[in-house]
């Protein structure tokens, strides 16, 4: 029996596991103490690993159609029939008419799968890769950068101020909501923000309310209070920030009737809060992943979020918004042999782009477009690793339409999903406890300056393969060893170590728990300013301004919306929220294991009981939900925990896809995401059972 120590690859936090082995098998799991984000705590999730990596549907050899019927085929023909068609689609099209796919689980499952993977497309020439990145968290990055230079977290746990605003980590950030339990034990103040009264908003000074979608008008208006009432940090906003007038002039037109009107949050709470947040220092926001991102206005909402921080005087404090530093890692990426730029680049130069700094991906929402109307041109191939697109992206009905055109699509899961059931060839993939991976992140998504080694507990079961493992042997059947020359995973993180000072040797076996990192930059503008073209932090941004977007953050409504369609509005009354986190799922996934669904046995719309009885819904009855792409079933759930006009529906279910109801419409400013959060919808019980 051995004890492996290594991260757990359910979610993008990587907390810290260990991995009870007998034999060659796994057979327990449990927390590990010593690391710094969970310290000994799993969720429901990583306590269900072993079930999850042996789980009897998983895919166990690479499947081939052949007509309607699945044939089993080795890895070597299907490295065959990929490299063939991927060669004749570039010599056909051109090499951006193959798109890759990443998902969750690669992007944010550690540095180098996904690293391997965009050197793969770099060397075949394709710009077109996409992730979730088109609807996740490149918007605060990009919206953050812009703003201060460099991207921030919060840390609550020093704080004695917390803004909860769009976030439930109960659900979606387990060890969050230690740090922020942490700092409310110390005596801090919390405000939560959300049309959902969670678990944290129970226990907060204030929850404020406001309607879906209208976030980037609250965030004016508490910005108004705060200058107004010369709440802010006079002497740092003079020294370090630019625009700072321009600002305070364009806030004045946001006053509290209309941003009340807007938001259907008092004008008494935002002043409450605004004063609140503004006074109590140290104080931080630590805002959702993608609940405020997903709206037209959450690029200037994000900017606002930046903004009410660095006018209070809490950037780089303990308790406020920091950098930590990240772990220097040997360059992989190679741009210069990329053919042209992604689909997208031009309507959102910055999602692509900032300052020279490289975010290089497509906007996948136009995916669908290029390859069922050739427009701007044709994809014809499509590599999807560890994505189900046909649940997790927008108008599913689409991208189902868009994925069966396509001339080839090779799918790479563990299980046979319903994006899989489209493919030519499905590839099976080992999980998380079967590969070896480096976990770099901990900094960017925690603010924990910290590294570890993902180990391979277990070898791969069955004939599945890691998905570093099919790329380098994909890499090597195309002719690309020149530029892949590691033997396996092991030869290539330590070649990606190198000017980190950190060692293979010492990941793995003298500090298999991981080694910090760095640290807290604290007081970090002290030495080196904010790396903007400025120097300073951009209120006023004349990157945007040049670019024809607005140079301060604005207010913009969802283009559905009782405000901008009231027509619309009038046949479709109710305001759909999709996506809330639950703790037993990750999106699409672990509906499989028993131990998770019994948490949750069935998709759910969320509804209050004033709601409910406007509609005559009652508890546990199956509804129809349904927007202008069409309708859904889910079971009602009548509860005084969202506000009346509100119906939340989360992702993921097979059974009931919320995505059929959302559009792929690019919404949101800058990084063009859908509107996720706010489309109208209309409920009604005919013909339910
Ligand atoms: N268990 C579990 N954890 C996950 C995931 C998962 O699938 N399952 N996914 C991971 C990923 S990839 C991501 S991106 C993150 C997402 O993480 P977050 O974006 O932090 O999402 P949630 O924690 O679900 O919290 C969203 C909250 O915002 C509220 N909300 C919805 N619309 C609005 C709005 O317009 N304004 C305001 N103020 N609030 C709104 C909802 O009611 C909900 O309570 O979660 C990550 N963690
Ligand atoms: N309506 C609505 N839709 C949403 C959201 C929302 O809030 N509302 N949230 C969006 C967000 S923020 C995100 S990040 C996306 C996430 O969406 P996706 O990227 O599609 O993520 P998952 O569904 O978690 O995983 C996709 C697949 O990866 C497989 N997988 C797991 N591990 C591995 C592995 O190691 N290798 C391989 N090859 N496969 C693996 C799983 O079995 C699963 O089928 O969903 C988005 N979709
Ligand atoms: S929160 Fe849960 S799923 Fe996410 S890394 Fe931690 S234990 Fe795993
Ligand atoms: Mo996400």
């Amino acid at each position: 029996m051995k004890v492996v120590k290594t991260a757990c690859g359910l979610c993008h936090l990587g907390c810290g596991m260990n991995i009870h082995v007998d034999g060659d098998r796994a057979v327990k799991v449990e927390g590990m103490a010593e690391h710094p984000l969970n310290r000994g705590m799993l969720c429901p999730k990583g306590l269900a690993s072993i079930d999850y990596v042996y789980h009897p549907d998983r895919l166990k050899t690479p499947l081939r159609k052949v007509g309607e019927r699945w044939v089993e085929v080795s890895w070597k023909e299907a490295l065959d029939l990929i490299a063939s068609r991927l060669v004749e689609a570039k010599k056909l099209h051109g090499a951006r008419s193959i798109a890759g796919i990443i998902g969750m689980p690669i992007l944010l499952g550690g540095h180098s799968t996904v690293s391997l993977v965009r050197r793969f497309f770099d060397v075949l020439g394709s710009p077109n890769v996409f992730s979730p990145e088109s609807l996740c968290y490149r918007n605060q990055i990009i919206a953050y950068i812009l703003t201060l230079g460099k991207f921030c977290v919060a840390e609550p746990e020093n704080s004695n101020c917390i803004v909860l605003w769009g976030s439930n980590p109960h659900h979606s950030r387990p060890p969050w909501a230690r740090r922020i339990e942490e700092g409310l034990s110390r005596g801090a103040k919390l405000i939560v923000i959300d049309p959902r009264r969670t678990l944290f908003a129970k226990k907060a000074s204030l929850h404020l309310k406001p309607r879906p979608g209208s976030d980037s008008a609250l965030a004016l208006g508490m910005l108004n209070v705060i200058i107004q009432e010369g709440l802010f940090d006079r002497e740092f906003v003079e020294k370090w920030t630019v625009g700072f007038n321009k600002l305070a002039e364009h806030v004045k037109t946001y006053t509290l009737d209309l941003v009340e009107e807007l938001t259907w949050v008092p004008a008494a709470e935002i002043r409450e809060a605004a004063r609140l947040f503004a006074t109590v220092k140290p104080a931080c926001i630590v805002q959702g992943v993608n609940a405020l991102d997903q709206t037209a206005g959450g690029f200037y909402t994000a900017r606002s979020i930046a903004i009410l921080q660095a006018i209070t005087g809490n950037i780089d404090v303990p308790g406020g918004f920091i950098r930590t530093s990240r772990v220097h890692l040997s360059p992989i990426r190679l741009p210069e042999k990329l053919e042209g730029k992604p689909l997208g680049a031009d309507q959102y130069p910055l999602f692509y782009e900032c300052w020279g700094r490289l975010f290089g991906e497509g906007q996948a929402l136009l995916l669908a477009d290029a390859i069922l109307e050739g427009n701007p041109y044709p994809i014809k191939a499509v590599v999807a690793s560890a994505s189900n697109p046909v649940l997790t992206w927008p108008n599913s009905r689409k991208v189902k339409r868009a994925l069966e055109a396509v001339d080839f699509l090779a799918v790479m899961d563990i299980f046979m999903t319903e994006t899989a059931e489209l493919a030519d060839l499905v590839l099976p993939a080992s999980t998380f406890l079967e590969r070896m991976e480096l976990c770099d992140y901990y900094g960017t998504v925690n603010g924990i300056p910290y590294v570890m080694l993902r180990k391979e507990a277990v070898k791969p079961l069955w004939d599945s393969w890691p998905d570093w493992k099919f790329y380098l042997k994909l890499a090597e059947r195309m002719g690309f060893k020149e530029y892949f020359p590691w033997s396996d995973i092991a030869d290539y993180i330590d070649y990606v170590l190198k000017p980190s000072g950190l060692t293979l040797k010492l990941l793995l076996e003298e500090k298999p728990e991981g080694v910090p990192y760095g640290k807290a930059n604290y007081g970090e503008y002290l030495k080196t300013g904010f790396k903007t073209p400025t120097g300073k932090i951009e209120i006023y941004s004349e990157t945007l301004e040049k670019m024809g977007y607005s140079p301060l953050p604005i207010h913009l409504e969802p283009s559905e919306s009782p405000r901008n369609s009231p027509e619309l509005a009038k046949q479709y009354p109710l305001i759909l929220v999709t996506g809330s986190r639950t703790l037993w799922f990750l999106h699409s996934q672990l509906r499989n294991l028993d131990k998770l669904r019994s948490r949750e046995p069935e998709p759910t719309v969320e509804l209050n009981p004033a709601t409910a009885k406007k509609f005559q819904v009652s508890d546990g009855q199956w509804v129809v939900v349904e927007t202008l792409r069409g309708s859904i079933k889910a079971k009602a759930k009548i509860t005084e925990d969202i506000i009346p006009e509100v119906v939340n529906i989360p992702h993921g279910w097979r059974e009931s896809n919320v995505n059929i109801l959302t559009n792929d419409k690019p919404e949101t400013h800058v990084v063009g995401y859908p509107a996720l959060k706010s489309y109208l919808c209309r409920i009604h019980t005919s013909n339910t059972q």
